[in-house]
């Protein structure tokens, strides 16, 4: 299988998690992000709307859509399962996961951020105001949760699942932006839980052979 990345991308690092959680390896493929690469023709044949990630099967089959990427691998390769098998286990792992990346990241995406400043023309500071705001609700809203149903020391109890694949990245990414995290423990806990497990440390940016300080 092949992977098309970019080491900051957050959707990008949830599918490097599961994949590393999972003992899977795949061949590295780099789109640069900063230069526009997920918007050239050649890159948007695997990709129509212009992203990462995408995942690409050894008879040429390609998949987006970092979710379906990570529920399809988890079908294919059910040691380390990502999503408990009981039904209200399972919808609050995809609750919180999808809280990160339905109601967090699109808000936050390059091409969201790329669109206010360059045609709405909305000021440097004004966009980190926007990014800020919108990581603070989608995190306050996933403190809540984590308060109410989950359980550490990875969001729900002993065993890491697509939620935390998508948390790490998020909370990454809000640290790497300067975002004020102090107002969300528990999402902090298991946080630093993860960073320290060697899969996710596998996934991390740093690690990919695209790393560009
Ligand atoms: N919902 C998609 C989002 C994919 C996505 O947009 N990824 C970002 C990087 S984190 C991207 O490629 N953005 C490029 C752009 O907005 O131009 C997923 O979960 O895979």
């Amino acid at each position: 299988m092949q992977l098309y990345s970019f080491f900051n991308s957050s959707t990008s690092y949830r599918v490097r998690i599961a994949l590393a959680l999972k003992g899977l390896e795949v061949d590295y493929h780099g789109v640069n992000l900063r230069a526009g690469e997920q918007r050239q023709p050649q890159h948007r044949e695997l990709s129509p709307i212009g992203g990462v990630p995408v995942l690409v099967r050894d008879d040429g089959l390609s998949l987006t859509q970092s979710l379906a990427i990570i529920d399809y691998l988890d079908a294919l390769y059910p040691q380390a399962p990502l999503l408990p098998a009981e039904p209200l286990a399972r919808a609050r792992v995809l609750e919180a996961a999808q809280l990160i990346a339905c109601d967090i990241h699109p808000l936050n995406n390059v091409r969201v951020l790329g669109y206010l400043q360059q045609v709405l023309e909305v000021a440097p500071e004004e966009k980190d105001r926007w990014y800020a705001h919108w990581v603070a609700e989608g995190l306050t809203a996933l403190e809540v949760l984590l308060q109410r149903h989950g359980q550490g020391p990875y969001c729900f109890g002993d065993k890491p699942t697509v939620a935390d694949c998508c948390l790490v990245p998020q909370v990454a990414n809000a640290e790497r932006l300067g975002c004020d995290l102090q107002a969300y423990p528990q999402v902090m806990a298991v946080y630093q839980h993860c960073l320290a497990q060697p899969a996710f440390q596998l996934a991390a940016p740093g690690r990919q052979p695209d790393f560009i300080q």
